[in-house]
Order: structure tokens, then C-alpha cells, then sequence
């Protein structure tokens, strides 16, 4: 049993189709609370963040729009964070990928206070590995993966607390990297599973490799799932559709792989555009994920212990 703590926030910013601000509410009415519940979870729904007013913050790259706001997402993100990791396991309902600059943050900061290592799992067709300085659309929901592995680029934005170690990151579901985010990945040892490894070796082997690892040194491990990790077949809301993502299948086994390692300490759900959604499909699917994370079986099987 998880005591999870549901906490909106309807950022965005990060990006340019209005309609991520509504994720949040979407979420609770595809019944997400119902959903844990049902589990046997505790939960807890702290309602939306609101963050206070941007203070006019400027950057010199001329396509950055929206920074004020996306810093004091920021700040305000990461305290929740950091005081719901006391708590519980933070369920943060977004809102633009952007928000996982503060979430992140205030992950990691609870972790080096407690002295554990971070682990993040990013389940995305996008690397999100710009920064404020290499990003050509402005869009800053493609910059949080950077700032979380520390990247410099990031002012006037305060520095990443607690800086991920590359070799604790990996991303899943990758098909759409820019230039300037390829050069700058190939120089980490973050893990980069793209579509193509996935297709050679399957999802299975290399989650469990990473898994074994998150295990084996007692980490915390922070999951971000982007709506467009899914194919757009299946998850049509979501402003960034790219062709080629995980299946209905793919995507429960992720979750279901998840819950069995027992090592999810928390969890974005992001880039969900309720207005673009067809009739719910995708909201309810991203909750019916959620179940899979959460415990739900189609089968009570022995489970892989760890
Ligand atoms: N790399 C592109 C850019 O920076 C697209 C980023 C899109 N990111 C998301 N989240 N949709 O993963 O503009
Ligand atoms: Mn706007
Ligand atoms: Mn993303
Ligand atoms: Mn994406």
C-alpha cells in the first residue's frame, strides 16, 4: 500500500497549443483518484500548484518565450516536491513537459537529504535535452532532461540542486532528437534507449538492466512519462505526436515491470492536451497506466522478486 499524493500543475507554457493547463482536471475526471483507491492506495489530492508571478526574468536567446513563468513553475514545483517526498509518492498531473525542471528538482533535493541516489526513467519520443541556450523552438518543455544532468545553460534559472548522474538516467521510447541534443547527449553516459534498440532487443532487458542497478544501489527512482512516448494511434492528445512510439502492450509491460521492482518513488504525468483528446481516450488510458504502475494485474502471477 502507497500513500499517493496527487498534486495538479496545469503548466502551459513549456509549449505553443493551449490545453495542457486542463491535464490536470482531465486526470481527475477520468477518475484517477478512484483508480489508486480501488488498488488499495491511500491518496491524497493536493489540488493544483500556483506558482506566484514571474519576476521578468530575461535570456539572450532570442526564441526563449515564456521564462518568467516557467521559473516560477519552477520554484514553486520543486517545494512541492521536495515536502511531498516526505509524505508519499508525489503523482505530479500536468501541464507541459517544462514542469519536470521543478519536479525533478525537488525529487533530487529530497534525495541527497536523504542520502540515497537519484534514478530517473524518461518515457518520451523526445530526449528534452536542450538548454535555455541551444533550444531553437523556445519551447521549454524540451530542457528538462538537461537541467536535471546538470547542464550548464540553465541561467538565470537557479542551479540544479542535486544534479542526476548520467550514468542514473534513462530514456525510453526516443524518436525525435534535435542536432544540438544528439551532440550533447553522445558527450554522457546517459542511457539512451531509441526506438531502435527497442525494436532489436525488445523493452524488457534493458529496463530490467537499469532496474537491477536503481535496486542494487538503494536508489529513489523518479518516472516521467510524456504522452508521446505512446503512439499517436492510441494517444492522440498530445501537442507533439511522432509516428512509431510504444504500443498498448509495450506501454502496460513498462508499468507493470515498474510495480514489480517496487523502486517508484515518484512520477510525471505529462503533455496531456484534453482539447485535442478524443473523447477522453487518452487521458483514461494514461490513468489505466497508472493502474498498471500501481499494482493492477490481469493475472495474479508469482511475480520476478527483486
Ligand atoms: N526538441 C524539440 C524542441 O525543443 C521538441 C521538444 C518536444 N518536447 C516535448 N516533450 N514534446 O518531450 O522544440
Ligand atoms: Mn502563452
Ligand atoms: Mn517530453
Ligand atoms: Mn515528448
Amino acid at each position: 500500500m502507497t500513500h499517493c499524493i496527487l498534486i495538479g500543475a496545469p503548466v502551459d507554457e513549456g509549449q505553443r497549443r493551449p490545453g495542457c493547463l486542463m491535464g490536470p482536471m482531465a486526470y481527475r475526471v477520468a477518475g484517477i483518484a478512484q483508480t489508486l483507491a480501488e488498488l488499495g492506495h491511500t491518496v491524497e489530492d493536493r489540488g493544483d500548484v500556483a506558482p506566484l508571478p514571474g519576476r521578468g526574468e530575461i535570456h539572450s536567446n532570442p526564441a526563449i518565450h515564456h521564462l518568467p513563468e516557467t521559473i516560477a513553475w519552477t520554484e514553486a514545483l520543486a517545494a512541492a516536491a521536495t515536502t511531498a517526498m516526505a509524505d508519499g509518492m508525489p503523482v505530479f498531473m500536468g501541464g507541459d513537459h517544462s514542469l519536470s525542471l521543478g519536479t525533478v528538482a525537488g525529487v533530487a533535493a529530497h534525495a541527497r537529504a536523504a542520502g540515497r541516489p537519484q534514478f530517473v526513467i524518461w518515457l518520451d519520443a523526445h530526449s528534452d535535452f536542450h538548454t535555455f541556450e541551444t533550444s531553437t523552438s523556445g519551447n521549454l518543455h524540451g530542457t528538462p532532461m538537461a537541467y536535471a544532468a546538470g547542464r550548464p545553460g540553465f541561467e538565470p534559472l537557479t542551479p540544479f540542486p542535486a544534479p542526476v548522474p548520467e550514468a542514473n538516467i534513462c530514456m525510453f521510447g526516443i524518436r525525435s532528437v534535435d542536432p544540438a541534443e544528439n551532440a550533447a547527449l553522445m558527450e554522457t553516459d546517459i542511457i539512451v534507449n531509441d526506438m531502435r534498440v527497442l525494436d532489436e532487443r525488445g523493452i524488457v532487458a534493458p529496463l530490467r538492466e537499469f532496474l537491477d542497478r536503481v535496486h542494487a544501489e538503494n536508489g529513489l527512482l523518479h518516472v516521467s512519462l510524456d504522452v508521446d512516448f505512446l503512439d499517436p494511434s492510441i494517444a492522440p492528445a498530445v501537442g507533439t505526436t511522432v509516428p512509431g512510439g510504444a504500443t498498448f502492450r509495450e506501454a502496460h509491460l513498462v508499468m507493470e515491470l515498474l510495480h514489480e521492482s517496487g523502486l517508484v518513488s515518484s512520477l510525471d504525468l505529462v503533455e496531456l492536451n484534453p482539447f485535442l483528446d478524443d473523447r477522453g481516450r487518452t487521458a483514461k488510458l494514461m490513468v489505466d497506466l497508472l493502474g498498471s504502475l500501481m499494482g493492477r494485474k490481469v493475472f495474479d502471477r508469482p511475480t520476478r522478486s527483486y
